[in-house]
C-alpha cells in the first residue's frame, strides 16, 4: 500500500467546493426510480441518463470530484463508444465503484441487515483498479426500531466489522475506501435517539477500523447527518441539525479522516443543502474543523435531473442544467456560502 497516494486521492475527493455523485444504484434501485418519471429502465436508458450526467461539463469540472458507479456503468461505453469511465476522468473527476453486494437478513436478529460481498472482492478490486476506479464505496444499513430493541449490539458490531475488513481490502488493492454506516432515517424517532445511535455506530466503526489497521488517512467517511426519523412527530430545524451532527463527527472522527461526505438519505433537495452549509458555516466560525465537510448525494443531487429528463433526448440540456444547479449549490454549500436565494438562479 502507497499511503501517501491512497491519502492524495482522498483529499481530491473532498477538494475545496468538491463532493461526490453516488450514481451507483443497483439495477432494482434505478429501476425504481425510472418508475417515478415513467422510464423504462433498460441497458441504454440506464446508459444514456447517466452519460447526460458525466458529459455535464460544468459540474463535473467544478463541482465533482468523484462518481461511485454501479458495476455495470463501469464497464459501459458512451453511444458513441467512449468508455463512460474515460468521460469521468476526462473532466478531470475520479471514478469510484461500489463493491458491496447488497444486504441479507442477519441471522438471529430479526428486522437488522448485513451487508455482503467479502468473498472474493480482493480479485474484483484488482479488476476495479485495472478499469481506473480510485476509490470505492461500502454500505452499511442500520435501522432504528426502539420498540422491538433495534438496533442491536450483533448488528452493529457485525456491520462494522464487514466495513473495516472491506476497508482493508481496497487499501491493499490501492484503493480508497469509502466507509459508510448508514443509519436510517425511516423511523419515527427523533433527533436525539438518531443522535445517540449514530455515535454508538460510529464509535464501533472505527475500533474495527482500528482492529484491521485501516490507515485512516487514506479513506473517506461517509454518514448520515443527526437527524430525525421521517415519520417523527418532532422534525429538528437546520440550525439542530448541524449543531447535532458537527458535535457527534467531533466526538467520533478522528482528525486524521480526510474528508467526511455526507449521504442525504431521503432528505429533500433543499434540506440536504441547507444541512450541508449550515455544518460548514460553524466550522467556519469556530475557526475550522479538523476534516472537509462535504457531499455524497445520490437521491439530493439527481431528482431534479431525472425529472427535467424523463427519458427524451430533447430534455438533455435540461437535465444537465438541473444537475448542474444542484451540485452548485452544493458545492457553494461545502463552503458554507450558499443562500436559499441561489435557489431560484437555476442555471441556464
Ligand atoms: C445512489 O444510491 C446508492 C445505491 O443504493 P442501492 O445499493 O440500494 O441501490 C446508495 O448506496 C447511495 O450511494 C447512498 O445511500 C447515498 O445515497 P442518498 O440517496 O442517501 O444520498
Amino acid at each position: 500500500m502507497n499511503l501517501a497516494d491512497l491519502n492524495t486521492i482522498a483529499r481530491a475527493m473532498v477538494a475545496p467546493g468538491k463532493g461526490i455523485l453516488a450514481a451507483d444504484e443497483s439495477s432494482g434501485t434505478i429501476k425504481k426510480r425510472f418508475d417515478v418519471i415513467g422510464v423504462e429502465s433498460t441497458e441504454t436508458s440506464r446508459r444514456d441518463y447517466r452519460e447526460m450526467m458525466f458529459r455535464s461539463k460544468e459540474a463535473m469540472s467544478q463541482y465533482i470530484s468523484g462518481v461511485i458507479l454501479y458495476d455495470e456503468t463501469i464497464w459501459q461505453n458512451a453511444a458513441d463508444g467512449t468508455p463512460l469511465v474515460k468521460l469521468i476522468e476526462q473532466a478531470g473527476s475520479i471514478p469510484g465503484i461500489k463493491v458491496d453486494e447488497g444486504t441479507q437478513p442477519l441471522p438471529n436478529c430479526p428486522g437488522e441487515l448485513i451487508t455482503v460481498g467479502l468473498d472474493k472482492l480482493a480479485e474484483r478490486l484488482a479488476k476495479y483498479y485495472k478499469q481506473g476506479a480510485r476509490f470505492a464505496k461500502w454500505r452499511a444499513v442500520i435501522d432504528i426500531d426502539s420498540a422491538s430493541g433495534v438496533p442491536t449490539h450483533t448488528a452493529i458490531m457485525t456491520n462494522a466489522h464487514a466495513l473495516a475488513r472491506y476497508a482493508a481490502l481496497c487499501q491493499q488493492a490501492q484503493i480508497v475506501p469509502i466507509v459508510e454506516p448508514e443509519v436510517l432515517m425511516d423511523g419515527a424517532h427523533d433527533i436525539d435517539t438518531c443522535y445517540n445511535v449514530t455515535e454508538w455506530v460510529l464509535k464501533e466503526t472505527f475500533q474495527q477500523l482500528y482492529f484491521q489497521r485501516v490507515a485512516l488517512e487514506g479513506m473517506i467517511l461517509k454518514p448520515n447527518m443527526a437527524i430525525a426519523g421521517k415519520k417523527s412527530a418532532k422534525k429538528a430545524g437546520v440550525e439542530e441539525v448541524a449543531e447535532k451532527t458537527v458535535k457527534l463527527l467531533k466526538s467520533c472522527v478522528p482528525s486524521a479522516v480526510p474528508g467526511i461526505a455526507f449521504l442525504s438519505g431521503g432528505q429533500s433537495d433543499e434540506e440536504a443543502t441547507a444541512h450541508l452549509d449550515a455544518m460548514n458555516k460553524i466550522g467556519g466560525l469556530t475557526s475550522g474543523l479538523p476534516w472537509g465537510l462535504t457531499f455524497s448525494y445520490g437521491r439530493a443531487l439527481q431528482a431534479a435531473p431525472q425529472k427535467a429528463w424523463s427519458g427524451k433526448a430533447d430534455n438533455i440540456a435540461a437535465g444537465q442544467a438541473a444537475f448542474t444547479h444542484r451540485a452548485k449549490m452544493n458545492s457553494l454549500a461545502s463552503k458554507g456560502e450558499w443562500t436559499t436565494a441561489l435557489e431560484s438562479k437555476k442555471a441556464a
